[in-house]
């Protein structure tokens, strides 16, 4: 229990793994070059949006469990959870990984554990981050247990996965995974498995990618049943009725930083044997552009159209990559009026005005919902009917329930019918 634990990079991985480990009693140092969310943390505050997370770090900095510093200091186990963010060309930037593994050296000693979280392309454990210790003068061998421990939580449920899910630990050295994966046992009520870095860092990026490609699937159905007057989500809904089927759904776009993210990282590293994954992000790129064309369809440019959901996906306050960035600049680019509307997105998050409710749909002819936040599934109908120029919804989430029939709803079910193709409805 007297085991200290540093965590370079207080983001949405790091903090709530300093604080679940403070709680669990062990004495933990975050470590982040964010001025503000060292001084936050601190103070016992967050500056992130997380379910469970201010609560947890009230509790272990006032038990003086977790303090926080711009500066590493000496620990037995070091866990590395920075970003890995994408060059324009899609190739991964490993600049904040070489970085904060140079930032421990001068505090190691012999026998530390040195845990990479940060999802990285596969070799980067043996490739990169082994040969920096070497040339620092440690036997990663002998002197030091390297591991790369993906983390694998869902936003909006990390403070529950993280203690939950299942673990898989790849060592540099057979030693180095099982001394990592003891770090892990002692929080993790899930399976902790261990094995190569290799293999660690490979599974972490195909568990995304699989979901990636899933996706991609979905949208294409969506544009082969938007051609052939099909209702796409009905389809999925009876496929996935068969026991070995799981189709996703489709949406806007995929976005986030992790499943818009990581099969570059493949992709990167075997070009030519990964023109499936390609693909896929091609699919899944493409979408926001489906979603403009079929906006297009139903309201000329020159109107104004209410965009509801800015984050990457529900009940988050996340827009990174989310595709509804990339769909306000097309329809701003097209001459459409856009009235943004996020009740979780503060202003200095996104780069044009946002609106309140009302004055989204004041004179909209449509609203155009791109998150499933819980927010939009009553909306107040009263009030589209009454401030709305034309009361149209395109649910491109499948995600609002609309009771009134003056409300025109078009979701991935009907998207046909913006061209006029209507089809008989066969009683169930
Ligand atoms: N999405 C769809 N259709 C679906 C499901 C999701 O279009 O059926 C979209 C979402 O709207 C969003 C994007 O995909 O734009 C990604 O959302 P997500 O909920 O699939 O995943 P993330 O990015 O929030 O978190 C994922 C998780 N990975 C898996 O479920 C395999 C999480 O467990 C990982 O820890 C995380 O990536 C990560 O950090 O890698």
């Amino acid at each position: 229990m007297n085991m200290k634990i540093c965590v370079i990079g207080l983001g949405y991985i790091g903090l709530p793994t300093a604080a679940l480990f403070a709680k669990a009693g062990f004495e933990v140092l975050g470590v982040d070059v964010n001025r503000k969310a060292v001084d936050l943390v601190n103070k016992g505050e967050v500056h992130l949006e997380e379910v469970g997370l201010p609560e947890v770090v009230k509790e272990v900095v006032e038990t003086g469990k977790l303090s926080a510093s711009s500066m590493p200091e000496e620990a037995d186990v070091f866990i590395i959870a920075v970003p890995t963010p994408i060059h324009d060309d899609h190739t991964a930037n490993l600049d904040y990984i070489i970085e904060a593994t140079e930032s421990i050296v001068p505090y190691l000693r012999k026998g530390n554990v040195v845990i990479v979280e940060s999802t990285i392309p596969p070799r980067t454990i043996d490739d990169i981050v082994a040969p920096i210790f070497q040339r620092l003068g440690w036997d990663v061998n002998e002197d030091l247990y390297l591991a790369h421990c993906p983390e694998r939580v869902l936003p909006g449920r990390i403070l529950i996965e993280l203690i939950e899910n299942t673990r898989i630990v790849g060592g540099y050295t057979p030693e180095a995974a099982y001394y990592a994966a003891e770090v892990y046992r002692k929080i993790v009520t899930g399976e902790v498995i261990e094995t190569q870095a290799i293999t660690a860092e490979m599974s972490k990026l195909m568990e995304n990618t699989y979901r990636d490609v899933n996706i991609a699937l979905s949208n294409e159905l969506t544009k082969i049943s938007d051609k052939l007057g099909v209702n796409t989500l009905d389809v999925i809904k009876l496929a996935n009725r068969h026991p070995r089927v799981n189709l996703h759904l489709p949406g806007p776009g995929v976005g986030g930083h992790c499943l818009a993210v990581d099969p570059y990282f493949i992709v990167e590293k075997a070009p030519f044997e990964s023109p499936l994954i390609t693909n896929a992000r091609k699919i899944n790129n493409s979408m926001p552009n489906f979603v403009v064309n079929h906006v297009k369809k139903i309201v000329t440019n020159g109107a104004k159209i209410a965009v509801f959901g800015l984050t990457y996906k529900g009940n988050i306050d996340d827009v990174r990559e989310s595709p509804a960035m990339e769909i306000v600049q097309l329809l701003t680019e097209e001459g459409y009026h856009v009235g943004a509307y996020d009740p979780h997105v503060e202003q200095e998050q996104v780069t044009f005005p946002l609106s309140t409710y009302k004055e989204a749909i004041t004179n909209a002819e449509c609203i155009l919902v791109l998150t499933d936040h819980s927010e939009f599934k009553e909306l107040d109908e009263k009030s589209i009917e009454l401030n709305m120029k034309t009361p149209v919804v395109f649910d491109t989430k499948n995600c609002v329930k609309v009771n009134s029939g003056s409300i025109v709803y078009y979701n991935y079910n009907n998207v046909f019918e913006m061209e006029g193709l209507k089809r008989e409805v066969v009683p169930k």
